[in-house]
């Protein structure tokens, strides 16, 4: 039997993220599927996670980096069990949303120190980013509810993302990179990612599970 595949979506806030995560996880392409999403609220991590970026809490850049990667540790053996199950995941946000959203802020903790957190943790087979204009996201519903949703930090998190994207380029062990024009129809999207997919499985599904930027 083929082990599942882990598929990542990722992006700045408002990009369509949500919405796709949503519509894969009930694609045919995808059965049998599990979706997960990060920060997962759910968990007494998540919570706090949740008070801080609603601003009901104020913690350390350092402190609050920790928790978002612990918040994945703790789904590590679940991820490892869906896949070694033969179930693909589906997943909105991961570590890269981690690195890219902490390493941005103003005097921000150094990259390598945010990534060295998340390093060995199941890695993601592809990583489809959902590319949209700042302009385009800034004008979609919510923006600007929670921590981080500004222009500035918007810009700067990208730029971060594009420098990961950079760095898995130079390794053996990296996940697949897909930009994914968001900025079109939903229908449009979800059919560009749904055929994205179908290839990631072909060459990913029996291959072993791999470990995050090791
Ligand atoms: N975020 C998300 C982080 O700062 N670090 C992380 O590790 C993750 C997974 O949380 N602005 C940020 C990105 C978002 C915010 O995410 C909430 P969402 O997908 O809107 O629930």
């Amino acid at each position: 039997m083929s082990r599942g595949v882990f598929i990542l979506l990722e992006g700045v806030d408002r990009c369509g993220k949500t919405t796709q995560v949503g519509l894969l996880s009930e694609s045919s392409v995808m059965a049998p599927c599990e979706k997960m999403n990060f920060p997962d609220r759910t968990t007494e991590i998540g919570k706090t996670i949740n008070s801080y970026l609603k601003s009901s809490l104020d913690l350390s850049d350092e402190s609050v980096h920790l928790l978002f990667s612990s918040n994945r540790w703790e789904r590590q053996p679940h991820i490892l069990e869906c896949l070694q199950g033969g179930k693909n995941i589906v997943c909105d946000r991961y570590a890269y949303s981690g690195v890219a959203f902490t390493n941005s802020k103003v005097d921000g903790p150094a990259l390598d120190w945010c990534k060295a957190c998340d390093v060995g943790l199941p890695r993601p087979d592809a990583i489809l980013f959902l590319d949209v204009s700042q302009s385009v996201a800034e004008t979609r519903g919510g923006f600007g509810d929670e921590r981080y949703e500004n222009t500035t930090h918007q810009t700067a998190v990208r730029k971060v993302f594009e420098t990961l994207k950079t760095e898995d380029q130079a390794m053996d062990n990296a996940p697949e990179w897909h930009m994914v024009d968001a900025g079109r129809s939903i229908e449009e999207v979800k059919k560009d990612i749904e055929e994205i997919v179908k290839g990631v499985k072909e060459r990913k599904q029996d291959t072993p599970i791999g470990k995050l930027w090791s």
